[in-house]
């Protein structure tokens, strides 16, 4: 902006040694508490935190979007278990902001939206500041904490308490609101430094009480048809040996949640994703691990499912009974709870009865059997299933890669169809069924795991986020893009009609995104073959470089709503 830059200090003309100012102090608190990494926008009154930022060794990430850099900070929590940190301007640098802080509540991520804001005495009498908003009040209610700061010396505190509330229990997004005032408000540097706070077991392990361990075996090993569902929570964890041990010393199978699967590999001889509508119902006891019975789970009733018992581990001590009766819930983090259990798991473990083994075994046979077929099948135009058999096979070779997934049909297709092999791989459009996080996700992916990144994205979702690859290209990250492009929402065969105007579930026909990534200096490919797609992708990860694919999809191919069709009002009267 080029009007009334407030008086701050810069990076040139330092405060003096005695004194520290605020942009200072934010600074070395996150550094103290390890907080490397800023997804933001610039602008008043925080340009010049991230320019400082950065000369102090941070790593900075401009986005072009402050909901793509929130997006991006809500993953890297899921990804690194401490808060992904985001930096807006005020009012609607905040707002575009806000819509991650939520995402990233509801999915359980930690993340620190920290928004500058207008001054206090202005914004409370509302006369008229410039980008005015109680940003406070307006971000409390999707965020699991929110807190103000408006005294240099409390900055430490703030912090400290931001960390705290994000990262502890069950995670979530925390709003800081930094008034403009507080970055050029200067203090004795040494008070100011022994103000800060290295925030000391933030995350606090929570050991699971012991009759509730014994009541959760009890009812493990009385089970005939038992079954374990791993969810995000259990991902998030970073429990990978013990759950995985739990898995297989139990032989139960195992359903994982989209952003579970990898956990173990998908490959699995007790993976039953291939028999998934037949476990729900069949199964008599369900152990959750870090899974909610939200609408992902049909919420544990009705047809899906078969009237079972569950057992719950879960952090939050609120999610037992939330939809169903849990009969054995397990309170405390899933690395404490599942290593309590295979305390209690010995040698003579019953292993589940051989019939329960066997029907899901031979559920799965036959339904492996039948998408093996449908991929083999090689029509024009390309089609998803054709598409993504190439993304299997490449994710099968590339198997740290970490992959991202937007869209309906994009989405659910590549679910099923393509294995995952390793943990926190899988990022997906969460527990809202959100559009819009796929390249802030593929930012955030690149560096903090400096692994190849595959985003298979719908040309509706990518969208969303769009004008994101130039940030991709501007800090050449290793970003292999597919665009599934069908020429719409759904399917690019709806029309208006009054032959007026285009529906509005559909796009400019034959669109060529590939051009855009070209635009910035990055590999664009048009892709009309899966052989070609296959070559395309190919490249992309031997080169490393910033890769967009228009992969052309049979616009007639899609479902209405992917696999939720059944929560569209006007489909289901159908
Ligand atoms: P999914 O969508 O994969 O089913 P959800 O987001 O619905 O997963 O559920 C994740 C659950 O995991 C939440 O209820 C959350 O409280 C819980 N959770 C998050 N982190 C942990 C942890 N470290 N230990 C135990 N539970 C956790
Ligand atoms: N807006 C936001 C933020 N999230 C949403 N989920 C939607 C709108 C509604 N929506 C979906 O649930 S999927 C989708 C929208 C707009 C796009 C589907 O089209 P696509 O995928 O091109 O991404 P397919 O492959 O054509 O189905
Ligand atoms: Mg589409």
């Amino acid at each position: 902006m080029g009007t009334v830059e407030p008086q701050v200090s810069t990076a040139q003309d330092a405060p003096q040694a005695q004194s520290i100012d605020g942009f200072q102090l934010v600074i070395d608190a996150l550094k103290l508490n390890g907080l490397d990494t800023i997804y933001g926008l610039p602008g008043i009154p925080i340009t010049d935190l991230t320019r400082r930022a950065q000369a102090e060794g941070m790593r900075v990430l401009a986005f072009r979007h402050e909901q793509s850099a929130g997006y991006a900070a809500s993953i890297a929590g899921f990804l690194t278990k401490t808060p992904g940190i985001c930096l807006t301007v005020s009012a609607p640098g905040f707002l575009n902001g806000l819509n991650a802080l939520a995402h990233a509540t509801v999915n359980c991520f930690p993340m620190i939206l920290i928004s500058g804001s207008s001054e206090r005495e202005i914004v409370d009498l509302q006369q008229g500041d410039y980008e005015e908003m109680d940003q406070l009040a307006i971000a409390r209610p999707v965020a699991k904490a929110a807190f103000r700061v408006l005294h240099a010396e409390d900055i430490g505190v703030g912090i400290a308490r931001a960390i705290r509330a994000a990262v502890s229990g069950r995670p979530g997004g925390v709003y800081l609101d930094l008034p403009a005032k507080l970055f050029a408000q200067t203090i004795d540097a040494a008070a100011g430094r022994q103000s800060l706070i290295k925030v000391v077991d933030p995350a606090p392990k929570q050991i699971p009480a012991t009759d509730a361990v014994k009541r959760a075996l009890d009812l493990l090993k009385g089970a005939k048809k038992p079954l374990i569902i791993l969810g995000k929570g259990a991902a998030y964890a970073q429990a990978d040996a013990d759950v995985r041990t739990l898995v297989e010393k139990t032989g139960i199978p195992y359903l994982p949640m989209s952003m579970a699967k990898g956990l173990l590999p998908d490959t699995h001889e007790q993976c039953a994703s291939a028999a998934r509508s037949f476990v729900l119902p069949a199964a008599d006891v369900v152990m959750l691990i870090g899974a909610r019975l939200n609408w992902l789970l049909s919420h544990g009733k009705g047809k899906t499912w078969g009237g079972q018992k569950f057992i719950q581990i879960d952090i939050s001590p609120q999610e037992a009974d939330s939809n169903v009766r849990v009969d054995a819930p397990l309170v405390g983090d899933v690395g404490s709870c599942v290593s309590a259990l295979l305390a209690g798991i010995n040698a003579g473990w019953p292993k589940p009865p051989a019939e329960w083994l066997a029907a899901v075994a031979e559920k799965k046979k036959g339904n492996v059997a039948k998408m093996t077929e449908t991929l083999a099948k090689n029509p024009t135009p390309m089609n998803f299933h054709s598409a993504l058999n190439v993304v299997r096979d490449i994710v099968r070779d590339n198997p740290d890669a970490m992959f991202v997934n937007e869209g309906a049909n994009a989405l659910d297709f590549t679910r099923s169809i393509v294995d995952m092999y390793q943990p926190r791989k899988r990022i997906d459009v969460g527990t809202w069924g959100i559009m819009g996080v796929g390249m802030g996700y593929c930012v955030a992916a690149a560096v903090t795991t400096k692994q190849q990144v595959i985003a298979i994205e719908g040309d509706s979702a990518f969208g969303f986020s769009g004008m994101e690859v130039e940030t991709i290209c501007r800090y050449d990250l290793p970003v292999c893009i597919v665009v599934m492009n069908n020429n719409g929402v759904y399917k690019g065969t709806d029309v208006d009609p009054t032959g007026r105007d285009p529906a509005p579930t559909v796009f400019v026909k034959g669109a060529r995104y590939d051009k855009l990534m070209e635009a910035f200096g990055g590999v664009g490919v048009n892709a009309t073959t899966p052989a070609e797609l296959r070559k395309g992708m190919q490249e992309a990860i031997r080169s490393r470089k910033p890769t967009l694919i228009n992969a052309v999809i049979d616009e007639t191919a899609g479902t209405e709503s992917g696999r939720i069709t059944s929560l569209n009002p006007s489909a289901k009267k159908k």
